[in-house]
């Protein structure tokens, strides 16, 4: 039976369990959102966040030049009109300073702060099969008791270090871009090296450069990037994209496939569904891919909506990313590194830039190619590869992250017969729906792996899951049930479609992080459901209005 409103305590004075109807692990943009869901149907929620403020992924986030790459007016809740129009963004991609105030603008508009557990670590979550509670611990031994547990720990939080020897032995100072320090570090007269070309060097490497002596960038895979085309947003553009804001949030949610749709456009040319390039001709192909690149931003990829099915239309994308980078890049040589060559475009999650390439053209800046000069061992005094020595005051890892499962492996989850979270997605993430997975009664994971998330706009992603959990959690209540399941057999036939629909696009070619390809010994099965947003929203629309076909309830 769900509780009521009010703490409760259960067990003696020495070691008291507080009571809940659903506890929360993670307090970013979905934690939240769910924390505020639950609360508004009258249940007794808490959230537990390990880091000592609000934000998750924008809380930890800091480095220089970080911003999200979809655009802040469609990056932002959809569930309150009224903090939809109150809110100003200023930019037409948000820095993570403007992204966290406005995280945190919502939690006080929304009075959740009261509800939330700072610098508190879950460290497990145990199923008691005689009362269908989850007793979840801290690391600090505190015992929380609830019916629910609402796995809001992030796709993108459980940081990759690479094991390169001799890391502990660099006497210079260490940065790691998804734990950068909270005070501005100083780059001016300093020389830095930086491992690591993936979004968050892209984004980090133009404004260092920007600042100190010499910067040396350790490149192993060239990645596509397309810039941002940054802007001051106009007030007057705004005042008219809040007018109809509900029909531009509509189509991102229905009608899109990554849950974006144009901003830029009036609606009405919003709407028009993209084309394939089919046999368009090169020229013809050309002319639409330079409209798209110099409205900028990842949207680029929207050109043409066989670009991650048909191998020729790929081509032509690589191929005219790869001819803007040589226009840009004066030494051809480098120009040549920086062109991409190990994966089909976009099968690894495209960049957005603000002059990363136009960088390579500073003379404090040096490419070093770790491909074909890997690196032996990080040294006293910098970095060893199997041919040269560098040297440098400062090391920056921006290596990347064990994305999706990561942060759930982190914490020790044991479900029905005494089966953990990680023994079961030994061989890779197993989930029906990418929300609940089959011996994990109560539990779920919000844009967890068998759902579109990153493939999408994070926040329409969010915003589906916790809606579609809050009406199956009040329909529970409705019922006076207790517990609910994935069927077994559900999220088998789940699970081998989102590999029937991954392997019908190129993805699987990526090598890329939504394959666990970027951690060693990690399963390489493709984890997000690419079938896109609107698509994925109306089978859960109908597993719902079918009574939550595929959920066992008891
Ligand atoms: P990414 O995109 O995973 O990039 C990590 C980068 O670090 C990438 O260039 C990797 O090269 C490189 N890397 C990782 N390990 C090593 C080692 N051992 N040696 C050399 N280079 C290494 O992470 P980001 O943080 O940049 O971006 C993650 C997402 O955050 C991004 O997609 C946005 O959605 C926001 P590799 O490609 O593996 O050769």
């Amino acid at each position: 039976m769900l509780g009521v409103a009010g703490m409760s305590k259960e067990g003696s004075s020495s070691n008291v369990i507080d009571s809940y109807d659903a506890i929360i692990i993670g307090a970013g943009f979905s934690g939240l959102y769910m924390l505020h869901a639950l609360i508004k149907i009258g249940l007794k929620a808490r959230v537990l966040e390990n880091a000592d403020g609000i934000g998750g992924t924008w809380y930890w986030n800091r480095y220089p030049g970080a911003r999200c790459d979809a655009e802040s007016l469609v990056y932002s809740y959809s569930f309150s009109e009224e903090i939809e129009q109150e809110w100003e963004w200023t930019e037409r991609y948000a820095t993570q300073p403007e992204i966290l105030q406005y995280i945190q603008f919502v939690a006080e508009k929304l009075n959740l702060n009261r509800h939330i557990d700072l610098s508190t670590r879950a460290a497990s979550a145990n199923f008691n099969e005689e009362n269908n509670k989850w007793t979840v611990v801290t690391e600090a031994g505190a015992q929380l008791k609830a019916q629910f547990c609402i796995m809001a720990t992030g796709c993108l939080s459980a940081p990759s270090i690479p094991n390169i020897e001799g890391l502990g032995d660099f006497a210079g100072d260490t940065y790691y871009a998804s734990q950068w320090p909270h005070s501005k570090v100083q780059f001016e007269g300093k020389t830095v090296g930086i491992i690591g070309t993936g979004s968050s060097a892209i984004q980090a490497i133009p404004v260092i450069a920007e600042e100190a002596k010499h910067l040396t960038v350790f490149q192993r895979t060239a990645n596509f990037s397309v810039p941002a085309n940054n802007k001051i947003l106009d007030p007057t553009f705004v005042k008219l994209f809040k007018t109809d804001y509900s029909k531009h949030r509509a189509h991102q949610k229905e009608g899109t496939v990554s849950g974006f749709g144009g901003i830029e456009l009036p609606l009405e040319e919003a709407l028009i569904p993209n084309k394939s390039a089919g046999n368009l001709d090169e020229t013809t192909v050309n002319g639409v891919l330079e409209e798209y690149w110099n409205q900028g931003g990842a949207r680029f990829q929207a050109a043409f909506n066989d670009v991650l099915t048909d191998p020729r239309t790929n081509e032509l994308f690589g191929k005219f990313v790869k001819t803007k980078i040589k226009s840009i890049v004066d030494d051809p040589a480098i120009a040549e590194l920086l062109c991409p060559t190990s994966h089909p475009f976009g099968t690894k999650r495209i960049c957005v830039d603000t002059n990363y390439f136009e960088t390579f053209n500073r003379s404090n800046v040096k490419l070093v190619d770790i491909k074909s000069d890997p690196i032996s061992r990080i040294t006293k005094f910098g970095l060893l590869t199997e041919k040269n020595n560098y040297e440098f005051d400062a090391l920056i890892l921006a290596t990347g992250f064990d994305a999706m499962t990561g942060a759930l492996n982190k914490i020790d989850i044991v479900g029905k017969k005494d089966q953990s979270l990680s023994e079961k997605w030994s061989e890779g993430p197993k989930s029906y729906l990418g929300l609940s997975v089959s011996g994990f009664p109560n539990l779920f994971t919000i844009t967890g792996p068998g759902s579109p998330s990153v493939l999408s706009n994070m926040l329409v992603s969010i915003e589906q899951h916790v809606e579609w959990l809050t009406d199956l959690i009040r329909s529970m209540m409705d019922q006076n049930y207790e517990s609910v399941e994935a069927d077994c057999i559900a999220e088998t036939r789940w699970v081998k479609h989102v590999n029937e629909v991954a392997d019908a696009t190129l993805y699987p070619q990526g090598g890329s992080w939504y394959l666990g390809a970027n951690i060693p010994d990690k399963p390489r099965i493709f984890m997000p459901y690419a079938a896109g947003v609107g698509a994925y929203r109306l089978i859960c629309d109908e597993i719902k209005n079918d009574g939550y076909r595929g959920f066992n309830f008891s």
